[in-house]
């Protein structure tokens, strides 16, 4: 907060000498945003995207574009999703509540649950920007009616729209819908596909295509340009030459597949998300041959996801505007690739609430720089305030992040909060510096079903509960207290 004005008259200096540099060859292109005192913000929103890329250390997988970004931004090691599945964590960043507000955790649109909210995108909406959304931003389309200035755009890539593209996938789906004409779930065909395409075949392409397009007519007037790719997302669809980065020899599935010691049921899952689609057993483990090609059909996934964000960060330098224009991008959740025995997200572990943050703001201090403070999704709306020097919601409920920009070893929160429901019970999850802990119970009451405590010095992977033990007592104690500092819904 103290830092703000500072940081503030830093970033406004860094535009104006960034013009003055540049005015020469391109008169339109930053005149206009400088001169109103406004900066752009580029909103990419990645789904599913575990922080599991080149610029977070795991340099198997291979994202340059985000690398770059990451090199003229920050880092941020630990940021925390509020809830591991797309809507309800979408809902809580762009509306600033944590997902007890209005039931958020039930998983409606954010107008159902919150008729009043003032999401992110309405916010700078009325203070002047041209907001646009492309893809992916908000979980349902009903939420795309209010707070933007466009109507929301919506590639429809693959065959009609679900995404497939080879024969093979084709026949597979339209036997599925034959023999399940009345099925919830339409259309699922393999849980990935390689195909020979161009990047635009598929709708992240066509995504970022219209992206570069965006930007250049949006080039002269303050903007919030957001934008959502689908992939890694399943099924894991990308063009043949991102699944030729890998060889599928070279990847080595989960060294723990299996369910932490002495985990509650509760905590797990049998990701049925994944078992849907055809070819995945209906119980038990996948054999290693399977896991090893659905971790190169992430990968792939991953990259060509990268590509289309480096198609975007290439034409905001073309354009002259990354001097005046903020970046966040974000992954919605992390994600399981054989962990503990399990896929996808659904849960409270370290895997899914952790996930991908990274920022560049114009006249931040620590360019490159990474922060393990603990920062929450909740966090991006005050952050984003701050950097664009938009007043902040009464309502907001997070804290912005802003300082660290500037301080990555700052002091910082002490506490980041998620939480899983499973029916009528609800986990609540707090990650402290050292430890997770988790707590079961019935929504509204107080009586606690299930604890759960990972000690991350000495078990990095959660792959052992010692809430029950002894000597962890007071541990416990401490971070039940911090719960219910966290959550509305847990009686005081
Ligand atoms: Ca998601």
């Amino acid at each position: 907060m103290k830092t703000a004005p500072l940081h503030r008259r830093e970033f406004m200096a860094a535009a104006l000498a960034s013009l003055l540099a540049c005015a020469p060859g391109r008169p339109e292109s930053a005149g206009a945003p400088a001169a109103s005192g406004k900066k752009n913000v580029l909103f990419i929103a990645v789904d599913d995207l575990r922080p599991h890329l080149g610029c977070y250390g795991h340099n198997e997988v291979i994202t340059p574009n985000m690398d770059r970004l990451a090199a003229r931004g920050m880092v941020f090691e630990r940021a925390y999703c509020q809830m591991a599945i797309c809507m309800a964590s979408r809902a809580s960043l762009l509306s600033g509540y944590r997902p007890d507000k209005g039931e958020i955790f039930k998983n409606g649109p954010l107008y159902k649950h919150v008729p009043d909210a003032l999401p992110l995108n309405q916010h700078f909406l009325n203070h002047g920007y041209e907001t646009v959304t492309i893809g992916k931003i908000y979980h349902h389309k009903s939420d795309e009616r209010r707070g933007w200035s466009r109507e929301a755009f919506h590639a429809k890539g693959g065959w009609t729209g679900r995404g497939y593209l080879t024969p093979e996938a084709v026949a597979l789906v339209r036997e599925f819908d034959e023999k399940h004409p009345n099925a919830s779930r339409k259309g699922m065909g393999p849980a990935c596909e390689c195909a020979d395409v161009p990047d635009n075949a598929y709708e992240d392409g066509l995504a970022a295509d219209r992206a570069v397009e965006e930007l250049n007519r949006l080039q002269d007037r303050p903007f919030f340009l957001a934008v959502g790719f689908h992939k890694p997302h399943l099924p894991f669809n990308a063009p043949k030459k991102y699944w030729d980065l890998y060889r599928e020899e070279d990847i080595r599935p989960a060294d723990n597949p299996y369910a932490p010691k002495n985990a509650p049921k509760d905590a797990l899952t049998d990701w049925g998300e994944l078992r849907g689609y055809h070819g995945i057993p209906e119980s038990g483990p996948l054999p290693d041959d399977l896991a090893r090609r659905l971790i190169h059909a992430y990968r792939a996934c991953v990259s060509y996801t990268d590509a289309q964000i480096g198609r975007v960060l290439d034409e905001l330098d073309r354009l002259n505007l990354r001097e005046n224009t903020i970046v966040v991008l974000w992954g919605d959740h992390g994600w399981k690739l054989g962990e503990h025995g399990m896929w996808c997200k659904h849960t409270n572990f370290e895997l899914d609430t952790r996930s991908t943050l990274l920022v560049s703001a114009p006249g931040m201090k620590a360019p490159g720089a990474r922060t393990r403070a603990l920062t929450e999704f909740v966090d991006v709306y005050p952050t984003l305030c701050d950097l664009a020097g938009l007043e902040k919601p009464a309502h907001l409920e997070g804290a912005s992040f802003a300082p660290l920009l500037d301080d990555p070893a700052r002091t910082w929160k002490g506490a980041a909060y998620s939480q899983y429901p499973r029916g009528t019970i609800m986990g609540y999850s707090v990650r402290t510096e050292r430890h997770r802990y988790t707590e079961w119970r019935r929504i509204g009451e107080k009586d606690v079903k299930a604890r759960e405590l990972y000690d991350h010095e000495k078990d990095p992977d959660e792959n052992q509960n010692v809430a029950e033990e002894k000597e962890n007592r007071e541990i416990v104690e401490r971070h039940g207290e911090l719960l219910k500092r966290g959550f509305a819904t847990i009686p005081r």
